[in-house]
């Protein structure tokens, strides 16, 4: 046997079978207990981050493996191999099977130290995930530049709807104390290009911006530093008068700015790469530049302006509605936004979340996505999930995240998709609202790791196919054996729709239980801001269901471009999967299969339940090939998960039948409890509320 042969195959015998049991603890970087020999991994030149790809190889190459070489494209040596490094760009990498020296080497190599890091965690994921060991070719230059988690984590240790244990930050004892754990979760994110971090909640607090928050932040970005992983803070906007003394915020005021400006020198003067702030403005109680009559430019431009001489950004979320406005939630982002277009300093981006509403298991793209041509957007992406079973209930959201970044901003003929708008400036970034906890699993179950690799890998590039995504991530964190591999894969990518099934079919939103967002409330009417209302969301009533968005409605569909506002004005051009976020229909609506809206919405329902129990005997089929104590807890989270998709599905049934006063379709199972025992629910105790 060839020696890359019998490498392999002793690779794929160590990585199969149930793994040694750490809770998940590893996430996907499980490598094998046996480390290779120092010399087998060669570095050129020094530095941390060198230091820490290097590191990083020998401790997750397999056993035999090497001599690797970690050197920089414009190395002598390397140069002389002509290899085609010229299209690489900052970040990207090229792994590649090279003989130097007459000797056969995999030679790792950037025109950064950034891209051998990346290009170290590219190699041993191809290796991790069963890839040959032989003439191995790999390049990648990441599309978007800055790959952003958001923690929502406050600083008492509770995390906004973070449902995997407190805050991973130990506020209160760093700086001094540096957990390890801060350095495996350097790692982990490195391993999918992540670069930055925003470490506290959107909903801020000034405090974050004292002296001694920025010393725990410091420390934080020293550790995290080698693995190029950027500190950031969210700004209270507020701040010049809680911490400063001034008596005024209004971003015009020559003394707020000056204040900014200070505050931005200490912050620097402490972290010298500091990313830059986050900012959640008028939206949600925050306080932001509208309370002083100033614009979100106003605003987002004076922080631009403090942050600037650092080389320091400003990320200023789109995330606005009010009650004050009567209009539609869904368009009063675009409203405010898209006058504003070309007016923000270019040190700023603004924030989008993927739809118009707020992270729904699945909602049409937002449509400032191509309306904002002279403003660079960022995209916002919810890992943890609020709306999609907390974390236990199996959702791969790679597919969501792709229906987004794959959707056609222009329509017909011209296509620019999400993704590309989202790539098309200088400054480019995904962010990530991270499902990062204390848990020892770091994620609630070993399944929603697979959502913080999936952001990871997507953010790095966005034309990556969600399988592919499942694959590379079932091979590392189960092993690369088929047997495995497959049948996981399978399950991850019916999961996400069998969520939308059983939570809200056909284009319906917001059907959730108040405050903690747990469970089915769509019949919640009598919260204080009409579009906290489920019954805002969906309009249903003896004859029908679903908002119009239409002229005849909101007209929200105008804000779209015009080939697309035309597919989306008419029910028989609408997706079926949006058909009720845009068109108010009769229960009695003939579907395209010939079905009634209703009988279809039940069936939706029907094959929600249904596909849980799948997924359910699919692990259990998988029980020999996974280690205990993974295996036992994902099994408990999918019995959680049949019971409230079973749940779900009754109460919302149990209500929409008191509304249309329709039967169910014959063989339908009627709900288990009348619509009074589903209303009387309550978990008030329930994880992850603000
Ligand atoms: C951080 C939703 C969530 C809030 C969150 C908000 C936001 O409304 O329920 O918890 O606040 O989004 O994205 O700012």
């Amino acid at each position: 046997m060839r020696k890359s042969a019998l490498f392999a195959t002793l690779w794929l015998a160590l990585a199969s079978g149930p793994a040694c049991a750490d809770g998940g603890y590893r996430l996907w970087l499980r490598y094998g207990a046996t480390t290779v020999p120092a010399n087998a991994v060669v570095v050129q030149g020094s530095s941390p981050m060198l230091a820490a790809a290097a590191a990083e190889l020998r401790r997750g190459l397999p056993v035999g493996a090497g001599p690797v070489l970690l050197a920089n494209a414009a190395d002598p040596r390397v140069a002389a191999l002509r290899l085609p490094v010229a299209g690489l760009g900052d970040e990207g990498y090229l792994v590649r099977s090279v003989t130097l020296d007459g000797r056969a080497v995999t030679l790792v190599t950037a025109k950064d130290d950034r891209g051998i890091l990346y290009g170290s965690f590219a190699l041993l994921r191809h290796l991790d995930s069963g890839g040959s060991a032989a003439m191995i070719d790999l390049s990648s230059t990441p599309t978007i530049k800055l790959r952003v988690l958001n923690h929502w984590d406050n600083l008492d240790g509770r995390v906004e709807r973070g449902y995997a244990g407190q805050s991973i930050w130990d506020w209160w004892n760093l700086p001094d104390d540096r957990d390890p754990r801060y350095f495996d979760y350097a790692r982990a994110n490195a391993s999918i290009g992540i670069n930055g971090t925003v470490l506290n909640n959107v909903n801020a607090k000034a405090e974050s911006l004292t002296p001694r928050y920025i010393a725990k932040a410091a420390a934080l970005a020293d550790m995290f530093r080698p693995y190029g992983i950027k500190v950031y803070l969210s700004a209270r906007f507020s701040a010049p008068v809680e911490l400063g003394g001034l008596t005024t915020a209004n971003p015009k005021d020559p003394k707020v700015a000056a204040w900014w400006r200070a505050k931005a020198d200490e912050i620097y003067r402490e972290i010298p790469d500091f990313g830059g702030f986050l900012v959640k403005a008028n939206s949600e109680g925050q306080p932001g530049p509208r309370d002083y009559g100033a614009s979100h430019a106003d605003g987002a431009n004076m922080l631009a302006a403090a942050v600037r001489p650092h080389g320091g950004i400003v990320m200023w979320r789109a995330f606005v509605y009010a009650d004050t406005d009567p209009n539609d939630r869904a368009k009063q982002a675009y409203d405010e936004f898209k006058p504003l277009d070309g007016q923000f300093a270019d040190n700023v981006i603004v924030q989008v979340k993927n739809g118009a509403i707020d992270f729904q298991p699945r909602e049409p793209f937002h449509p400032l996505f191509g309306a904002m041509p002279r403003t660079p957007l960022a995209i916002e992406f919810q890992i943890t999930k609020e709306y999609l079973g907390f974390a236990s209930h199996l959702a791969y959201l790679a597919p969501l995240f792709s229906e987004t970044l794959d959707a056609d901003t222009r329509g017909r003929g011209k296509q620019v998709t999400v993704a590309q708008v989202v790539g098309a400036h200088q400054l480019s970034a995904m962010a990530g609202v991270a499902n990062i906890g204390s848990a020892r699993d770091w994620s609630g179950t070993t399944f929603n790791q697979a959502n913080w690799y999936a952001f990871g890998r997507l953010a790095w590039d966005p034309t990556l196919k969600p399988e592919t995504i499942a694959r590379e991530w079932a091979a590392q964190t189960f092993g690369a054996d088929p047997r495995i591999v497959d049948p996981v894969v399978q399950m991850m990518m019916k999961s996400r729709e069998a969520v939308v099934d059983y939570t809200g079919p056909l284009g319906l939103a917001h059907l959730m239980a108040t405050g903690h967002h747990y469970g089915p409330g769509p019949w919640v009417s009598e919260l204080k801001r009409p579009e906290w209302n489920p019954v805002y969301y969906h309009r249903a009533d003896r004859g029908g269901i679903g908002f119009d968005r239409t002229r005849t409605g909101s007209n929200a569909v105008a804000q779209y471009s015009p080939a697309i506002a035309k597919l989306y004005a008419d029910p028989r051009t609408t997706p079926e999967a949006e058909l009720l976020w845009f068109h108010h229909l009769p229960w009695t609506y003939r579907m395209p299969s010939g079905a009634t809206l209703w009988d279809a919405m039940v069936a939706h329902y029907d094959r929600g339940v249904a596909t849980v129990g799948e997924l359910r005997r699919e692990w259990d089929a998988l029980r020999p090939l996974v280690d205990d104590e993974r295996w036992t807890k994902t099994a408990a989270m999918l019995a959680t998960q049949e019971r409230e998709a079973i749940w779900w599905r009754d109460a919302s049934l149990a209500y929409w039948m008191s509304l249309n006063q329709l039967p169910l379709p014959a063989g339908a199972r009627a709900p288990a409890h009348d619509l009074a025992w589903y209303k009387a629910q309550s978990f008030p105790d329930a994880p992850g509320n603000p």
